[in-house]
């Protein structure tokens, strides 16, 4: 009696387990960062699929108060940063699927909030399968991020690719710089400037025509950089 008791706990101990590294299967997670009010910060969304994902849909959630999402970079999905009030929105297919360690996206926000404030970045995952669409979001871990504006982070406005405070032609050179391999922009990631999901060389045109006060050709919510 007492063998089959050991048994069966035993037996519950292995399912709990199997349970665990079966609801470990799929991570996403947001970062936690920090910029001054007024600034502009790169947000990363990644994580972890074991099995590849062939449909996935991440809402992301925060208070329109504090922060604007300025763009969104992202390999994988299509990224909709004024899904609505306070939701940035990616959906995602892939036939041969995704799998290993994922960059979702990288969101640049502005804060547009006080000094002090923190915004949480409340992520969603609403679909998730598998390539042959079995759903798997019984296996997603999610980890929420947070944007904290704080007044002692510098000021790095959207296309400011140099990480100096101020918007200027060196933005421009530091963006074309490291497309070319030959200089790290410190922050590459604000320079999509044009909010088209990539940094390349319409970005550093952009920030050219806007340091020369010329017209830009922008996409609707996509904010023009001064
Ligand atoms: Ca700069
Ligand atoms: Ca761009």
């Amino acid at each position: 009696m007492l063998r089959a008791g050991a048994v069966l706990i035993a037996g519950a101990m292995a399912l709990l387990i199997a349970r665990e590294a079966l609801a470990g299967g799929v991570t996403v997670l947001a970062e936690d960062v920090t910029v001054a009010s007024g600034g502009a910060v790169e947000l990363t969304l990644s994580g972890h699929s074991d099995q590849a994902i062939g449909a996935l849909g991440i809402d992301v959630l925060f208070d329109e108060a504090l922060v604007t999402p300025h763009s969104c970079q992202t390999a994988i999905a299509i990224c909709n940063t004024s899904a609505g009030p306070g939701l940035l929105r990616l959906n995602s297919v892939s036939l041969l699927g995704f799998s290993g360690d994922i960059t979702f996206a990288t969101i640049v926000f502005e804060a547009i909030g006080p000094v002090g404030s923190t915004a949480l970045i409340d992520v969603e995952v609403t679909t998730l399968s598998d390539t042959i669409g079995n759903d798997m979001l019984d296996q997603v871990i999610v980890t929420d991020g947070s944007v904290t504006i704080d007044g002692l982070a510098p000021l790095t406005p959207p296309g400011d690719a140099n990480c100096d405070s101020t918007l200027s032609a060196a933005d421009g050179l530091a963006v074309i710089g490291d497309l070319a391999g030959v200089y790290e922009a410190g922050c590459f990631g604000l320079a999509d400037v044009n909010c088209d999901g990539k940094v390349n060389a319409a970005d550093a045109l952009t920030i050219l025509r806007a340091i020369g006060g010329l017209p830009l050709d922008l996409p609707p919510g996509c904010t023009a950089i001064t």
